[in-house]
């Protein structure tokens, strides 16, 4: 069986944007695992993986850290499974995708949700989200973070306007069924969603129905999970 190491908050919720990567990449390939938690302080937990973040995987005995490099690892292990790029040209282009996820609307979403994240994560790791995401990532205060959540909302909606307009016409990101790319983006709604009681999405929008897709594939394993 395969080992998912990933993050626990408060009351047990799976909050790790990039764990829920390895997640759905897990289940898409039809595989069992079973996870881990811990907490973003107990690093001697993960030091077997030789680095210090989640998502890190044991599979046998081959060890995998990193969301991206778990994705790769297991188009590369599990060929005959579905897959999660749809061959070499769909790998290159899910790689860039994922970089401007990662470079855009995660850095978009990041002001709307760190105070919310602070005060449900593990009380262990309070201090070190307050240094790394709000005083280190934002810049600012948790006080000032929390005051100007409602506002970065616009900001992000103004990020996402060019999904909005392709998921008016297919259903995935990646076509007409979900690959990768949905996972990656996914997992930024995923953690806003597990941690912040915030609307970050009209209701009525394109996105907003993609989400609701994503949160009923594999047996509604994102949907049904502790949220804020
Ligand atoms: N590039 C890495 C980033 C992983 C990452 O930053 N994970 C966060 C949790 S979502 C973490 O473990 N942070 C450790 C820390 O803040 O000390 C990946 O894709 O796996």
């Amino acid at each position: 069986m395969i080992r998912l190491w990933e993050l626990q908050g408060r009351e047990g919720r799976r909050y790790s944007l990039f764990s829920w990567r390895a997640r759905l990449a897990l289940a898409h390939k039809g595989l069992d695992f079973e996870t881990q938690p811990v907490c973003l302080v107990e690093k001697e937990a993960i030091a077997f993986s030789g680095g210090k973040t989640v998502p890190v995987i044991k599979d046998g005995t081959t060890v995998v850290r990193d969301s991206w490099k778990i994705a790769e690892y297991l188009e590369s292990r599990y060929p005959d499974a579905p897959s999660l790029f749809g061959g070499p040209v769909g790998h290159g282009v899910t790689q860039s995708f994922v970089t401007w996820v990662d470079r855009t609307i995660l850095p978009a979403m990041l002001p709307v949700v760190a105070a919310d994240i602070h005060d449900r994560v593990d009380p262990k790791d309070e201090v070190h989200i307050r240094q790394t995401l709000v005083e280190g990532a934002l810049k600012t205060t948790l006080d000032a973070a929390r005051a100007g959540a409602d506002a970065a909302i616009g900001k992000l909606a103004r990020a996402v306007d060019p999904l909005q307009a392709a998921l008016k016409r297919q259903p995935y990101v990646s076509g007409e069924q979900p690959a990768y790319a949905d996972y990656a983006l996914f997992s930024i709604f995923q953690w806003a969603r597990v941690m912040s009681p915030r609307q970050v999405l009209d209701a009525q929008s394109p996105l907003a129905a993609w989400r609701e897709r994503l949160l009923d594939l594999h047996g509604g394993m994102a949907r049904n999970v502790l949220t804020a």
